[in-house]
């Protein structure tokens, strides 16, 4: 017979933290998010934590190396998209173990024979002014020179200008080479009155560009996560399927932690991709593995080694798995039950493996009752689609900036690793979406957002009485709401002002 579920399955809408005594030294300046992402003994540290709660998806949508690196910089990790070709994605780890905090990868770059219009429609393009001229066109190219706004009048010189006419040519340039530190290489824009100086290596191939307008904003990231190597933390997404290709790769291009990516995450295919990660590289290798949503699937991925496990299926903003399947859970209901489950399997092993709550976040505070309920960590698709640093397009649609995000269930992720069980063979692929293509409200800059949730949920965790992740997860008093409090929740019985209210 089957199974029921004594209670219905729950979302995060549906529950509210009660507040616990704030004593003085509850402020917000006193609280760390530092959380462990792969498993540990007891009274053992992880090898791997992160400073602020928050992973961003592997999706297409959401990271790719730049999402990384502004996440890193920020204290948290994204996990890079696997559904795309090994190589590229190698590249992508390998762009963000070699980033350098001030030292940027220049994406403007044109040759000695293309022209001013061709200058003209990149600005357009990338909104950046200053062009790097390579012999290939290419952003690691052997430098022949550099173009600025200064040099060129558009109303003057004739679009058909080749750029090797009117480039500050290589030898009248001034540039640095490899090995210059950034201080070094600030102290040598000030004293040349230089906006960017270009860093080549010992061919004479472009490397990297130092940006005059950086110089304040390089000392904005005080959560940098990074390797004993001082290079930034990153993780990718694998799938059960070209694993013993893929990890390799991954591994050698950099990849700190690996994690499979599956809309369930409780299947055999999993154990014996985790298996194989361990066996082949030791537990140096990190892997974390789902998607799960209750005890049974936690304890499976637990027993075949996985590093953390991530719970969530249906819940996502572009997820329609519960429609098309039937399948899933509330992420709340889901978070709590595995939460008792990690509890169970560390009173009897000593092993502590974090959790992570992935999809479902739409309010802020979301992540603070995921947290609560007993998540290590959090991740999230639509909250970091919206930021400058996703890949997604940013258009004008009636009237209003959106940013592109679309699942990795939908025909144009194509991503059918993700969804289909391993078994089938090399014709494998989407029988059906279980995802969607979909325009999000656009909301600027990582930083600019992420330093407000941050806010917000260290200010609750005050409320709370709490200083820490783990004291939140032990004094949280979580309560259910009613529909008709919910209501009450939100502005109620006035007019609006303003109509468009953010998170
Ligand atoms: P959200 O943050 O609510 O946008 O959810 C993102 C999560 O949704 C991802 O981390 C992943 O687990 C899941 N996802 C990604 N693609 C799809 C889909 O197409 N169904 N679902």
């Amino acid at each position: 017979m089957a199974y029921y579920y004594e209670r219905p399955s729950r979302t995060f809408n549906e529950f509210l933290l009660v507040p616990g005594l704030t004593t003085k030294q509850h402020i917000p300046g006193n609280v760390t998010l530092r959380t462990p992402v792969t498993k540990f003994k007891r009274g053992e540290q992880p090898a791997l934590t992160m400073n602020v709660p928050l992973a961003s998806s592997i999706m297409q949508a959401v990271s790719d190396a730049n999402m990384a690196i502004g996440l890193a910089k920020c204290g948290g990790i994204s996990f890079i998209y696997g559904s795309q070709s090994i190589e590229k994605q190698a590249e992508m780890v390998r762009r963000v173990k070699k980033f350098k905090a001030g030292f940027v990868m220049s994406d403007s770059n044109l040759k000695p024979d293309d022209t001013l219009q061709d200058v003209l429609a990149l600005k357009a393009r990338t909104g950046h002014s200053t062009i790097a001229i390579t012999e290939d066109g290419a952003p690691n190219g052997k430098l022949a020179g550099i173009v600025t706004s200064r040099d060129y009048r558009e109303s003057r010189t004739p679009l058909s200008t080749p750029v090797s006419e009117f480039m500050t040519p290589l030898p009248s340039l001034i540039y640095a080479e490899e090995g210059i530190t950034l201080p070094e290489a600030n102290d040598m824009i000030w004293e040349h009155k230089l906006n960017s100086l270009p860093v080549v290596d010992r061919d004479g191939c472009l490397l990297y560009v130092v940006f005059r307008k950086d110089y304040d904003s390089q000392k904005e990231y005080p959560l940098e996560l990074h390797d004993e190597n001082k290079q930034l933390i990153t993780g990718a997404g694998i799938n059960t399927r070209d694993y013993a290709q893929r990890v390799p790769a991954l591994l050698e291009a950099g990849a700190d932690v690996l994690c499979i990516d599956s809309s369930d995450g409780y299947s055999e295919w999993q154990a014996e991709t985790i298996r194989f990660v361990k066996s082949t590289y030791g537990e140096k290798a990190k892997i974390g593995a789902g998607n799960v949503v209750d005890r049974d699937g936690f304890l499976y991925l637990a027993e075949a080694g996985a590093d953390f496990v991530k719970v969530g299926i249906g819940g996502g903003s572009i997820c329609i798995t519960r429609e098309q399947k039937g399948i899933g859970r509330g992420q709340a209901s889901a978070v709590i039950e595995v939460a008792a489950a990690r509890q169970e399997y560390y009173e009897k092993t000593g092993i502590y493996i974090p959790i992570c709550s992935d999809g479902g976040i739409v309010h802020d505070y979301h992540i603070t009752l995921a947290l609560a309920m007993g998540a290590d960590f959090v991740m999230l698709g639509r909250y970091f689609a919206r930021f400058d640093e996703a890949p997604g397009r940013k258009l004008l649609v009636n009237g209003n900036f959106v940013k592109e995000y679309w699942g990795e269930g939908s025909s144009r992720a194509r991503n059918w690793q993700r969804y289909d069980f391993g078994g089938a063979g090399k014709e494998a692929k989407l029988e059906f979406e279980e995802g969607v293509d979909s325009f999000i409200p656009y909301a600027g800059r990582l930083k600019d957002n992420l330093d407000l949730t941050v806010s917000k949920l260290k200010s609750t965790m005050c409320n709370c009485g709490a200083l820490t992740i783990p004291e939140l997860q032990e004094k949280a008093k979580i309560t259910l709401v009613s529909s008709t409090s919910i209501v009450e929740g939100g502005a109620h019985d006035v007019m609006l002002k303003e109509q468009e209210r953010s998170n």
